[in-house]
């Protein structure tokens, strides 16, 4: 399998750490893919519409896109260890990924606003919108942290690369002066191996 990603987008560390969880990372090939909303990348684009990363081809030519889809794939091919399969802690675990993707949408949006769109377009009322719901979101996650336990599933994945796209992009937000407890769960997980291996330089 071939997987479009890069080292900076969140959304392909979920499936890069999706793939060094599942231990499936020897079957697939890492394609480094810059990407931008206003110049689609042609490669890209003939695998994936979107134009966006990630995206998974898999060896019959058919593409998976987006990282909720691969990550889902990925596990099912290795035997669920990152969703579980029923009941409440399925929902739990699909609720956690999507308030963590939408903290990433909010945050790589005002990435794009700051570095992609020219400043004479800047709307700074957008942007702090857009980072109201990043605020929101670490708050909701600081309160859902002390169900997590040892649990490291799609939504603790998400939440790692969270955390980490903050510490990436966004310095400035010092989120650990605020959250204790995300704190100190992911300097926990900082150890794992497919955490260590993706962490934006
Ligand atoms: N919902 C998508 C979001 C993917 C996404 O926004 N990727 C960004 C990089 S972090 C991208 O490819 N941007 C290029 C563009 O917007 O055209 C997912 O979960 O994979």
């Amino acid at each position: 399998m071939r997987a479009y990603v890069n080292a900076a987008s969140p959304f392909a560390r979920k499936v890069r750490i999706a793939a060094r969880e599942t231990g499936l990372i020897a079957r697939i090939q890492e394609i480094d893919t810059a990407v931008s909303p206003v110049a689609p990348n042609t490669d890209l684009a003939a695998a994936n519409p979107l134009a966006k990363i990630p995206a998974l081809v898999l060896d019959d030519g058919t593409t998976l896109f987006d990282s909720r889809v691969i990550c889902e794939y990925l596990d099912s091919l290795a035997g669920q260890k990152l969703f579980p399969s029923e009941g409440t802690p399925r929902w739990q675990a699909l609720r956690l990924q999507a308030l963590c993707d939408g903290i990433l949408d909010a945050a790589v949006l005002v990435r794009y606003e700051n570095a992609v769109r020219p400043a004479a377009h800047r709307w700074d009322g957008w942007i702090e919108a857009q980072r109201g719901k990043i605020e929101r979101g670490l708050a909701a996650l600081e309160a859902l942290q002390p169900e997590w336990g040892s649990c490291f599933c799609i939504g603790q994945v998400g939440a790692a690369c969270v955390l980490g796209y903050l510490d990436f992009r966004f310095p400035e937000i010092d989120w650990r002066s605020r959250h204790g407890r995300l704190k100190a769960w992911f300097a926990h997980v900082a150890a794992r191996p497919s955490i260590r291996q993706t962490t934006p330089a």
